[in-house]
């Protein structure tokens, strides 16, 4: 009933016209107590909601409010998050999204929580996730692929993010393979894609997206590699809207990519905002690091890396890929 009051309140924003508690009422099918119950607790979440007796209300300003309500109200998706599942507090939201599919979450829910107290990184790093600090967030999906092409959804998220911060932000991310969003060198975002399997098929994957919003400083040790969206605009962008324009970009790329169950119609695009093509990285791999030249992916999400004249196609998840002086 919040996001319904919330939607109607939505449309005549910006006009002068309100709405009265009867007409809600009637369209609810709740009583006037219920209404005004709702209208009270979504000016305590921070909206400013002008209530005008003989008249009704109507929704002034809606300011940074980061809930399930506000985010479903700005969705534009068919599917993605349109199960969505806000918490305050939670370990991680990629935990909780696995917890939610093994109780049989449909696919496409979407975890958002204003804090992890043990946000994850991959291989057992961690995630600073501080309170309010960023958009913590992870999609459950029930694709029908082989695991094998799992990882190459996490590129898909890094497109959505980047299209998200664009739309958001109003400024251009580019893509660190496989899994960051930097800005000037610094990342802003981190991709984590865990999955549930059972011989060769997928039970659920979990890709899990952090992204510094308003973070303005961070702890020692990631100081010199983490950004976050006000550090490097200056301006306060508004986490909710940020979230909805993620998944909206989501669905796109990711129906894209089942209609190919490969990269082949994005990987162009990707290749696009990658931020160390055609530049000297170093890869990390198992076996020993090497330098080469990258020339970004191919449509299975393999980096390309060019070393004493022979192409190598790297795979995520064995490696990591630095700058030669550096992240980047
Ligand atoms: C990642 O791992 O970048 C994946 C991060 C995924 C986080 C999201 S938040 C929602 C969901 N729930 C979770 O529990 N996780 C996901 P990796 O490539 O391994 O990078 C981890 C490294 O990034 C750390 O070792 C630090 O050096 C650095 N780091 C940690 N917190 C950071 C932050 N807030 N911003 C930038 N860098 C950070």
């Amino acid at each position: 009933m919040k996001t319904k009051i919330l939607k109607i309140l939505k449309i005549l924003k910006g006009t002068p016209e309100y709405v009265s508690g009867q007409e809600l009422c009637t369209h609810l099918g709740v009583s006037r107590t219920a209404v005004w119950k709702v209208i009270r607790q979504l000016q305590e979440e921070g909206y400013e909601i002008e209530a005008k007796r003989n008249r009704g209300y109507r929704l002034r300003e809606c300011g940074d409010v980061y809930t399930g309500a506000e985010i479903e109200c700005l969705l534009n998706t068919r599917q993605a998050g349109r199960n969505l599942v806000f918490l305050e507090q939670v370990d991680s939201t990629n935990n909780e999204a696995k917890r939610q599919a093994e109780q049989g979450a449909p696919d496409g829910t979407l975890v958002v929580a204003l804090e992890q107290s043990g946000g994850k990184g991959r291989r057992g790093r961690s995630w600073v996730s501080e309170r309010g600090a960023g958009v913590w967030m992870s999609l459950m999906i029930r694709p029908d692929i082989l695991p094998e092409c799992a990882s190459m959804l996490t590129l898909v998220a890094a497109m959505a993010v980047e299209a998200g911060i664009r739309q958001a932000a109003g400024i251009e991310g580019r893509i660190k393979w496989p899994n960051d969003v930097v800005l000037d060198g610094k990342k802003v975002c981190g991709i984590l894609t865990e999955m549930s399997t059972e011989m060769e098929s997928i039970h659920y994957v979990v890709v899990g997206i952090g992204i510094n919003v308003g973070a303005r400083e961070f702890p020692e040790e990631i100081r010199d590699v983490a950004t976050s969206l006000r550090l490097y605009t200056g301006k306060d962008v508004r986490r909710a809207v940020l979230a909805a324009a993620v998944t909206d970009a989501w669905e796109i790329y990711y129906e894209k990519f089942l209609k190919t169950m490969d990269l082949s119609l994005l990987a162009e695009e990707y290749n696009r905002n990658l931020v160390n093509i055609g530049r000297e990285v170093r890869v990390m791999a198992p076996e020993g690091a090497y330098s080469g030249i990258s020339h970004g992916i191919n449509d299975r999400g393999e980096l390309l890396v060019e070393t004493e004249g022979k192409i190598k196609n790297v795979i995520s998840g064995e490696v990591s890929v630095r700058g030669i002086y550096g992240y980047v």
